[in-house]
């Protein structure tokens, strides 16, 4: 024992001071003996902690200089208030309610950093604030509104009254900040007193809708149509009083409701009448954190109508919207492509799949932002994606070249792209992320630091900078960077089901609030009782009228006559909260949502032959790691400010330390052609994904995308491999289905083979097959009939598609 004792006494210094010297990079004669370890303790301290001093730095210029108006310019060094002159100055006013919102919006950062007595503080600072709470004479957005200031308050709530968290506040609190975000959601519920139950956008905090013109409502997008069901059913279960989730419940079912055939949903609506506004589709800005919350309302409030809404839209969203490198914005009636452009918002979506099992895509999606950071120093708000074959071959570009590929400049130093960055270090625990984290801490010492706080870029093409501090830079931006590095944080060992707002506020449930909710709730609020009351009779009403085209589509529709006629089966499509259905007893034997959910990993997988730290699995296994920079090199075209600046990937240290030098390589990029084929036929697409990566299918039905490689000798394939003559040799034409490759010779060998890649999103691994059961391959004889005309199989029991064998497609 003593011995031990003494080797630990000996060791430790030397330890700390050799660890010390490791992480000093830049000086060369001092990387000893650690060099090849991942990021030690000391290292993931420093970092922490110089999170935590940017973080103070900037908030105590906020408390100094912008308290208690909203917000501070981080560069003039005076507030930024609501436009009290121009009330329908909505881009400033929707956020700044005059409600000092970074105050509010930054209290969970300081209670995840531990900071206690701040913590204490800002709690008895924003209860001298509002003494008549939030009677203030402003019209806001209400989803804005929600996610900063109520689900702000909430989440600081959770932690002030939570013994099990370091800035537990016991008795000294007494749930003023509740008692707060009850009072700001009941200001903002009455925006549901709508015909349809869907919010309108805006409210006024005092007066409800007296000065709000009309069109100032008359357009709502659906994340903002949904979202509040997560803060406001946290509410419910705080208070008892289900209102709150039973309202947001509605307007979520019935905007789900809205989706279209492919179920997609278009992205705005007339809240008040229903009709759509915008057509297209995606991930991004405007219909974000309708997935985000119906994933994350599925796993925090364990609730299975939430989580296949999710499952639905996601698999929707990959057969229609997934790229390679992003999702598209898609025609959400046709699924056809709509914009040339993806938006800075969608850099969230990775962390999302992460959560949803989906690691694989994740690594692939978080790495286009990676290349767009490298390229602008941020992420501008719109980048366009499309290549032009005039620019591939220009040597200069002149600002105007580069400005034409950002249809939208700014980067107001969002939170999304080191927000999905923590999420894949949580789950794969590869140094690459935390490697990027430090890229972004140092820009945000760099670039981003200005004399009272941070502010993004008003033009990544100039890199001028932007004089604002949104209040997410201090409530998400920093907080996921702090928490990347803080692998020891109460968050990451709890046994709570902790999920993060959209807004990055931690919220979980304990199985005592679940029961207390479970056995005390009421609702017996007259007002938004009857108010369901009408809206549910109204939706069984326009059942009668199906020939109406109305706003519901054919969905919602459907859904009402399926109510109203007694021989259906209900759906379940819109909420039963306010008249309950005779609860179901819980079946033990019935997986929870978080285990229905179960996506395969592949390369992303954390491997257990070698010590994870050695190397960073990412760059040494994934070789696509310049794909991106070589297909869109005629869009990330750096502007004059980037020039000098190396990617972070390439830097000193990064690639040749994290790398491991016996597999790490580049693919070359394919110089095959593809097409993607549709097919949309009756029934459901059920696919079995085997270990390999084949996909089996029973039946072609419900609908397919196929991607198909052009295979042709000599090319190079999208796995990277030179296409082998060889294949065209076993590839002969014998038809079975009696179509046109009748006429071809039994012994004729085809110039030009198929092969599937992608299936509905899902990308099969390089010698994967698509195999479909033979016998029930069609549905019907008509289904058969139709696709004798384009579809044959040859004695390999490949199918041909136009005499074209596609290779890895096998009928068995
Ligand atoms: C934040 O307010 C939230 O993350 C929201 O969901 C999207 N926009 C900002 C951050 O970009």
């Amino acid at each position: 024992m003593l011995y031990t004792l003494i080797w630990v006494w000996v060791l430790l210094p030397i330890w700390a001071q050799a660890s010390q010297e490791h992480f000093n990079r830049n000086d060369n004669s001092k990387q000893l003996q650690f060099e090849k370890y991942s990021f030690n303790r000391f290292e993931l301290k420093h970092y922490r902690e110089t999170v935590k001093d940017l973080f103070h730095f900037a908030h105590e210029n906020y408390l100094q200089k912008g308290y208690p108006y909203d917000e501070l310019r981080p560069i003039a060094c005076i507030p930024k208030t609501r436009n009290f002159e121009d009330p329908d100055d909505e881009i400033t006013n929707d956020v700044l309610g005059n409600f000092s919102v970074t105050l509010v919006d930054s209290l969970t950062t300081l209670a995840v950093m531990n900071d206690r007595p701040k913590f204490a503080e800002m709690v008895k600072l924003i209860e001298d604030t509002f003494p008549n709470k939030f009677n203030i004479d402003s019209t806001v957005q209400v989803f804005e509104t929600t996610i900063r200031i109520v689900g702000g308050l909430i989440s600081a709530h959770l932690y002030a009254t939570d013994p099990s968290k370091k800035v537990y506040l016991g008795e000294e609190y007494k749930g003023s900040l509740l008692q707060l975000a009850k009072d700001m959601a009941d200001r903002l519920l009455p925006s549901y007193l709508t015909l349809t139950g869907l919010p309108v956008p805006r409210i006024n905090l005092r007066s409800k809708f007296d000065p709000i013109s009309v069109e100032s409502v008359s357009e709502n997008n659906v994340a903002a149509m949904v979202s509040p069901i997560f803060e406001f059913t946290m509410l419910s279960y705080l208070t008892l009083d289900s209102k709150y989730a039973d309202v947001t419940r509605y307007a979520m079912n019935k905007t789900w409701a809205l989706r279209t055939e492919l179920q997609l949903l278009p992205m705005s609506f007339n809240p008040q009448s229903g009709q759509c506004y915008t057509p297209i589709s995606g991930v991004g800005a405007s219909i974000d954190s309708f997935y985000e919350y119906a994933l994350k309302g599925a796993i925090l409030f364990d609730d299975d109508g939430l989580l296949k809404i999710w499952q639905d839209a996601y698999n929707s969203l990959n057969t229609n919207s997934r790229a390679d490198w992003f999702y598209t914005n898609v025609q959400s009636t046709t699924g056809q492509l709509q914009t040339l452009w993806i938006d800075s918002l969608s850099a969230f979506f990775p962390g999302l799949q992460v959560l949803a099992g989906d690691v694989e895509d994740a690594i692939l999606k978080h790495m286009l932002t990676l290349k767009l950071w490298n390229t602008f120093g941020g992420v501008p708000e719109r980048w366009d994606f499309q290549t032009l074959a005039a620019f591939e071959k220009k040597k200069e570009f002149t600002p105007e070249d580069i400005k034409s590929f950002v249809p939208l400049e700014w980067y107001p130093l969002r939170p999304e792209f080191v927000e999905s960055t923590y999420f894949l270090y949580r789950a794969t625990r590869d140094p690459f992320y935390l490697n990027v984290g430090v890229a972004i801490l140092e820009s945000l010492q760099t670039r981003f630091k200005h004399e009272c706080g941070f502010g993004g870029f008003q033009d990544v093409t100039t890199g001028e900078p932007q004089d604002r501090m949104e209040t997410f830079i201090l409530s998400e931006t920093l907080k996921y960077l702090y928490l990347l590095f803080d692998v020891d944080n109460e968050l990451h060992s709890t046994r709570d089901n902790v999920v993060f707002s959209t807004e990055a506020h931690p919220m979980w449930l304990t199985p005592k609030m679940i029961n207390n909710y479970e056995q005390n709730k009421y609702f017996n609020d007259t007002v938004y009782r009857e108010h369901l009351r009408a809206c549910r009779k109204r939706d069984r009403k326009s059942a009668l009228h199906e020939n109406e085209r109305t706003f519901m589509g054919g969905k919602l529709l459907r859904f009402a006559k399926s109510l109203f006629t007694a021989d259906q089966e209900p759906t379940k499509d819109i909420s039963t909260h306010a008249q309950p259905e005779p609860e179901e007893q819980p079946d033990a034997s019935k997986p929870s949502v978080y285990e229905q959910m179960c996506f395969p990993v592949d390369f992303a997988a954390p491997h257990t032959d070698k010590p994870q730290w050695l190397h960073s699995h990412l760059l040494s296994h994934f070789d696509r790691l310049f794909e991106i920079d070589r297909r869109y090199n005629s869009t990330l075209i750096r502007p004059k400010h980037m020039q000098n600046v190396v990617p972070m990937e390439l830097q000193r240290g990064f690639y040749e330390k994290w790398a491991h030098d016996k597999f790490a390589h580049s693919r070359p990029m394919p110089s095959t052609e593809a097409l993607e084929i549709v097919l949309d036929l009756p029934g459901e697409c059920q696919l079995i994904r085997l270990p390999d990566g084949s996909i089996h299918r029973e039946t072609l039905g419900g609908r397919n995308k196929i991607r198909l490689e052009k295979i042709e000798p000599g090319k190079i394939d999208v796995y990277g491999r030179i296409l082998d003559p060889q294949l065209f040799v076993s590839a002969r034409c014998k038809d079975v289905f009696k179509s046109t490759c009748d006429k071809i010779d039994r012994l004729y060998t085809p110039s030009l083979l198929y092969r599937a890649t992608v299936l509905n999103g899902i990308n099969l691994p390089a010698d994967a097959n698509l195999t479909i059961n033979r016998k029930t391959v069609f549905k019907t004889q008509r289904e058969e009939n139709t696709f004798r005309d384009l579809f044959g199989q040859n004695s390999y029991n490949q199918l041909m598609l136009e005499c074209t064998p596609i290779i890895n497609m096998l009928m068995q």
